[in-house]
């Protein structure tokens, strides 16, 4: 639901339009009020990278796709602002790599709970793990409310898909031996660092591109997925991405002018 009427010409119309959903998800209860805030520091990181898909965050994407299609026991895990943003494709990757999903919330009230099922059902979910009425187990090394995970989801997953992570929880994933892999516009962050395949992109461009490699690529023989697996780094994807932003960075310090170029709706501003 929108609540702003975003003119179809304006320049950041799609930026405020997702905006709007997130704003939407914290009035459901789906979004926490820190993933306002979280949101605000995605979009900086957004500006940085040019609010446009990289060829190495696609790169990424793929590396990504072929990790879940390898694991015996994938898992999505779920929060407020993946679920206000891209609740659909969530359900599609889920259904088309056979990980299930699981809900597991940093700042953890059972409305939110309840909203994200909801949510998530609504959007063609048939199985959601992680909900107060499932039995659950801890990872260890974790104090915080994300300790607590669904036996038969995180808990015996061989590799994690966490979007939007807090540091803190890919470290200790890392440190149970679980592969990680995120989506993180920041390339800085901890779990950014410290996870197996970090994909640098907005979440809302991310999900449809992992949506669509997975149906590409689920008939893949495993040696064919293992290539495309070892022949990345991702500390060199890290590092690539990092460069990019400098670079851009750089060029618009020697000309700020581009700024000004009028461009489409939804269309790379500078
Ligand atoms: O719903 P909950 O209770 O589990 O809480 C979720 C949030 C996101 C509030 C919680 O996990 C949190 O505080 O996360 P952080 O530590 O702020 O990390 C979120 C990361 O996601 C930051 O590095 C942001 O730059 C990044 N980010 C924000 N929006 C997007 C994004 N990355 C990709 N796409 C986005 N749209």
């Amino acid at each position: 639901m929108v609540n702003l009427e975003i003119p179809t010409d304006h320049p950041r119309r799609v930026s405020l339009e997702i905006r709007e959903a997130i704003i939407a998800g914290h009035t459901d209860q789906i979004v926490a009020t820190a993933g306002l805030l979280a949101h605000g520091r995605g979009e900086a990181f957004d500006y940085l990278i040019g609010e446009r898909t990289t060829e190495i965050a696609e790169k990424a994407i793929k590396v990504a796709v072929a990790s879940i299609l390898l694991a015996k026991h994938p898992v999505i895990s779920v929060n407020g602002n993946v679920c206000s943003l891209v609740a659909k494709e969530l359900v599609e990757l889920s259904k088309i790599t056979n990980a299930p999903l699981e809900i597991n919330l940093f700042y953890y009230r059972k409305e939110r709970e309840d909203a994200i099922l909801r949510a998530l059902k609504s959007a063609g979910a048939e199985k959601v793990l992680g909900t107060h009425d499932r039995p659950s187990t801890t990872i260890p090394e974790l104090s915080s409310n994300r300790r607590k995970v669904d036996p038969d989801g995180i808990g015996a997953a061989d590799a994690v898909v966490v979007p939007l992570e807090d540091g803190d929880r890919t470290e200790a994933l890392k440190a149970v031996g679980k592969t990680v892999i995120t989506i993180d516009l920041n390339p800085m962050s901890r779990t950014a660092v410290y996870a197996d395949v970090t994909v640098v992109e907005n979440i809302v461009r991310a999900m449809p591109l992992m949506v669509r490699y997975a149906a590409e690529m689920k008939n893949k023989s495993v040696h064919e997925l293992q290539k495309i697996v070892e022949s990345y780094s991702n500390d060199e994807n890290l590092s690539t991405s990092i460069h990019l932003i400098s670079t851009r960075l750089e060029e618009l310090s020697r000309d700020v002018r581009v700024l000004r170029k009028k461009t489409k709706p939804g269309e790379n501003k500078s």
